[in-house]
């Protein structure tokens, strides 16, 4: 899987090693290589040149960390990018221990396959206990598909039940009762698939979700058409929905770039990957893992915690530093809420304050907005220019509104933010006026 990303970008930070400096000549090279890379695993254009322009951002404007070497550091941004890429805005799914599952796709795509596998792999990845599993179908169309499940379910261990009735809407009613006699915990149901999306596919679709409580709808997608599997993915979003998808076929020499580019083009999970024909051949998506393995750098995991430890300690010295001359920026503000973040949740971080201890005083509401907040301050200093970061006295009405528009907030919370970083240089003034020992012992 990625076989293809893997080589070209494994030799390609080869080239790096050895670069004292990272410039814009050099990364430049590797960056032209990187598109070319994309593009002949079938990534559109129009992605590539996002993902490009994100990794310049980032790669050009970051300075060299002390820890890391120049192509470590490229590396490192190329990394947290493809994460980012791969990722999209989309949360992992669990798999559920109850409930129903529908699975969905073109002909041939992998559905039932796939179906199977997960049946499977909820069995060998319980603990405690089990779940009772049904599988059922209502693919009518061919004749062989259901005898295919009979069998697979057998393979699984898992029951199986074929309905009699021969109309989609009567089957599925008469499956869930089914379930609910049999005192199943969870039910796989496969459908139909066609040849292209077509609207009586859908309409089928719709009928058969209609009769399902809260459904986890899954959507298989051939990784061999690559593309394409974009454009279906995108019609069956607009006909029916659903929750995430599973990319079948990854262990055929596809190139890789439908699994590149879905996250970031759906906004939605791919939740496992098919890499074979048996039953556990199937494999959980992980955004990280992957993209460790495009980068092809079994060491990666080393060099990100290096980079880390490298980062907190200079944000934390800087952050000392601003503290103890009374100078606080917004800038100090935003690298201070950053570190509470990599401390932990508010809720976690509030035990440890002094008089807050076990006491509750604030509530799991208080919290909430608290850390919602928090959000929306970083959202605001990073739409900043570096000059207003540094003093913010730069920033005037017209500048509010548009910083507002930047970071996708509105006006009044600016100034709430700037009401909140006056009141944190209040303290901080305190502080450094020699009272930092006395507060601190
Ligand atoms: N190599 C490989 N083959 C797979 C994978 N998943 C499914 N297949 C094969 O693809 C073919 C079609 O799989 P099915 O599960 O029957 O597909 P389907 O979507 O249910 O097909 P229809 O019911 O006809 O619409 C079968 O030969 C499977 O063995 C996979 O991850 N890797
Ligand atoms: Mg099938």
């Amino acid at each position: 899987m990625f076989d293809f990303l893997t080589n070209r970008f494994s030799s390609l930070f080869n080239s790096l090693v050895g670069s004292s400096k990272l410039t814009e000549s050099n990364v430049g090279d590797v960056i032209v290589k990187i598109q070319e890379s994309l593009l002949e695993a079938d990534v559109q254009q129009q992605l590539v040149s996002d993902f490009i322009a994100r990794v310049k951002k980032e790669a050009l404007g970051e300075k060299v960390l002390k820890s890391l070497k120049p192509g470590e550091q490229f590396i490192k941004v190329v990394y947290e990018q493809l994460v980012m890429f791969l990722t999209g805005s989309a949360k992992q799914l669990e798999l559920p221990r109850q409930g129903i599952v529908v699975v969905m796709g073109l002909q041939g795509s992998g559905k039932t396959t796939t179906l199977a596998k997960l049946a499977h792999h909820t069995i060998a990845t319980s603990r405690k206990r089990q779940p009772k599993i049904l599988l059922a179908s209502v693919d009518f169309y061919r004749p062989a598909a259901i005898d295919q499940l009979e069998v697979l379910a057998s393979q699984v261990g898992c029951g199986f039940y074929r309905s009699s009735q021969k109309n989609v809407s009567d089957a599925v009613v008469d499956i869930i009762q089914h379930k609910k006699n049999g005192g199943y915990d969870l039910l796989f149901l496969d459908t139909a698939g066609r040849l292209q999306v077509d609207d009586s596919m859908m309409e089928e679709l719709k009928h058969v979700i209609a009769k399902l409580t809260s459904p986890i709808k899954l959507l298989v997608l051939d990784a061999m058409t690559g593309q394409q599997s974009l454009s279906v993915a995108k019609k069956f979003n607009e006909a029916v929905g659903f929750d995430g998808a599973v990319l079948s076929k990854m262990d055929s020499d596809t190139r890789g770039g439908a699994a590149f580019s879905f996250g970031y083009t759906l906004n939605k999970p791919i939740w496992f990957v098919g890499t074979g024909e048996h039953l556990n051949e199937l494999e959980q998506f992980k955004p990280d893992r992957m993209a460790t393995r495009i980068l092809g750098m079994g060491d990666l995991q080393t060099l990100l915690e290096k980079a880390e430890r490298d980062i907190e300690q200079a944000d934390q010295a800087v952050l000392e530093k601003s503290l103890r001359s009374g100078k606080f920026t917004l800038q100090d503000f935003e690298r201070q809420m950053s570190m509470m973040d990599k401390l932990g949740s508010l809720s976690s971080m509030v035990k440890y304050l002094p008089g807050m201890g076990g006491l509750g005083k604030l509530s799991p509401e208080m919290i909430e907005q608290g850390e919602h907040e928090m959000k929306k301050f970083k959202a605001i200093i990073r739409s900043m220019t570096p000059g207003e970061r540094q003093n913010h006295g730069l920033i005037n009405d017209s500048r509010k509104t548009r910083i507002a528009r930047g970071a996708g907030v509105q006006v009044k919370d600016i100034g709430l933010l700037l009401k909140r970083f006056e009141e944190s240089r209040q303290f901080v003034k305190l502080l450094s006026n020699g009272n930092m020992r006395r507060f601190f012992r």
